[in-house]
């Protein structure tokens, strides 16, 4: 289809669709005749990993291909098919969809029923690094999760090489049992999976004497470091992937003496942050949670659980091999990926590091600026969300469990900011559904940070953030590890009518 005819289109149904608020972050997509919707079937799938099996998820294309590659102007036209044998329903992490196609089960839409599918069509406004997930019970922890990278038509015929990588943690135990652990831990924040249970196969964090503060577990890994207890692990995992690959038998991608690379690399662990390590390589971020940033240059880069990054390369001239880890904050475990060239020799790269990862944190998101800031407005509307925990391994927002939550009201136009205070033990990585939005402040510090839709909000820390409400209806806004949500982290943004 032409270019500038769908441009022209996009612009029309801009204005209709959106027509009380224009927003240059928003244009509308047109519907590209010829988009067929495409299948994607969540299925189960054997996975080998340390040559033991297991039985997982999947989301699929008839072709066997993981996940979407779509391209922005075009429509997100998809029918979703359940062969996963029980209920699920995924959502599209990082669009904008209508609220009803958001996947969020009870909330957007009633979970879909095993052998059924549901379809939808909308269009895809932005290009970026994104993803796919169940947001139902912990189908996460079984990898259910896919990639859905949206390109950029402008970037067509440009000579950079894409490499997608998906990072996991991954454990052989059914992970309602390590929810079931968790919650008898007797604690708010189960005692840190460090010391007697590190290396130990997958288990719920172990119990350490509670300190004073009621409630909260034992000293974490990093308890040195931090003036308060902070636990970095409340599980404990078997393995940790990256495109379902260990560093004992690592994904190779073949490239081009001196190419360019585009490392598009997603957080997909339930309860991992990690730091990508380049190890010989510089590279520079683009985009964080697929939306561009101010160019970042570095070697080591945080990058907590769900976001994405998007990391420019430049290979060196000559023939070579160089291995891309992610290593799990506060330990010395990794997993990581190769990139070669034809006759690159690749050497063996340990699962450990040499020295333990320190806390992932806000040192990354401090120096990140947006490449196409929010405009400077004043908020129309301020949240605030406490976070804290309780024993039992209940982890609230504004003393409020999911289901008893309040939800922060916005009225369409407004330009809104919330300001995350966490009060707990652990930090949490805040994912808001349907809008992106922007880092306004760190510990009461302004700053014109990245656009991102996933924030981490460390221990004793804050974080504002800023969105304009756009998109009408009810939205999830919930810590992204997946047991902290199951232990209740989630609330909803309900626009008033
Ligand atoms: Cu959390």
């Amino acid at each position: 289809m032409n270019l500038s005819r769908r441009r022209f289109l996009a612009a029309t149904a801009a204005t209709a669709g959106f027509g009380a608020v224009p927003s240059l972050l928003f244009p509308g997509a047109a519907r590209a005749a010829g988009d067929a919707a495409t299948t994607l079937s969540v299925v189960r799938r054997p996975i080998q990993v340390l040559g033991k099996s297991a039985e997982m998820f999947d989301i699929v294309q008839p072709d066997g291909s993981r996940g979407l590659h779509a391209e922005a102007g075009r429509r997100f036209r998809v029918r979703l098919e359940n062969r996963a044998g029980e209920a699920t329903l995924i959502h599209w992490h990082g669009l904008t969809p209508p609220w009803q196609q958001d996947g969020v089960p009870g909330l957007s839409q009633p979970a879909l029923a095993a052998g059924k599918s549901y379809d939808y069509d909308f269009p895809l406004e932005r290009p970026g690094t994104h993803w796919m997930h169940s947001h139902l019970g912990l189908q996460e922890q079984r990898l259910m999760a896919a990639p859905l990278i949206v390109r950029d038509p402008a970037d067509k015929g440009a000579d950079v090489q894409e490499v997608v990588v998906m990072l996991h943690d991954f454990t052989f135990r059914d992970p309602a049992e390590i929810l079931a652990g968790l919650r008898g831990s007797g604690q708010g924040a189960a005692a840190g999976g460090h010391g007697a249970g590190h290396g130990q196969p997958a288990s719920a964090g172990h119990s350490a004497p509670p300190p004073a503060a009621a409630g909260h577990g034992g000293q974490g890994d990093h308890a040195a470091m931090a003036p308060a207890a902070v636990h970095l692990h409340d599980v404990e995992y078997d393995a940790f992937l990256a495109n379902d690959r260990t560093l004992d038998d690592p994904q190779v991608h073949r490239v081009e003496k001196g190419g360019r690379v585009r490392l598009r690399l997603i957080n997909a662990a339930t309860a991992t942050h990690f730091w990508i390590d380049l190890d010989r390589l510089h590279g520079r971020v683009v985009a964080v949670d697929g939306i561009p940033v101010v160019p970042m240059e570095g070697r080591r880069f945080e990058f907590a659980i769900a976001q994405r990054l998007d990391i420019l390369l430049q290979l060196p001239a000559e023939e070579g091999a160089w291995p891309v880890f992610a290593v799990r904050e506060g330990d010395v475990k990794r997993t990581g990926f190769v990139l070669a060239t034809k006759n690159g020799r690749i050497a063996r790269q340990s699962g450990e590091a040499h020295d333990k990862a320190d806390p992932v944190g806000l040192g990354l998101e401090r120096r990140l600026r947006a490449a196409a800031p929010l405009p400077a407005l004043a908020a129309d509307r301020r949240h605030t969300l406490t976070f804290t925990e309780a024993p039992g391994y209940v982890w609230m927002l504004n003393g409020r469990v999911h289901g008893e939550h309040a939800p922060l009201a916005v009225r369409q136009g407004e330009r809104v900011e919330v300001t995350f205070v966490d009060q707990t033990t652990m930090a949490h990585p805040m994912h808001l559904h349907g809008h992106p939005f922007q880092v306004v402040a760190i510990d009461g510090h302004r700053i014109a940070g990245a656009l991102r839709d996933t924030v981490l909000v460390p221990s004793r820390g804050s974080v504002t953030i800023a969105f304009d409400a756009v998109n009408p209806g009810k939205w999830a806004l919930h810590c992204h590890h997946l047991y902290h949500m199951a232990g209740g982290m989630m609330t909803t943004v309900e626009y008033e009518i």
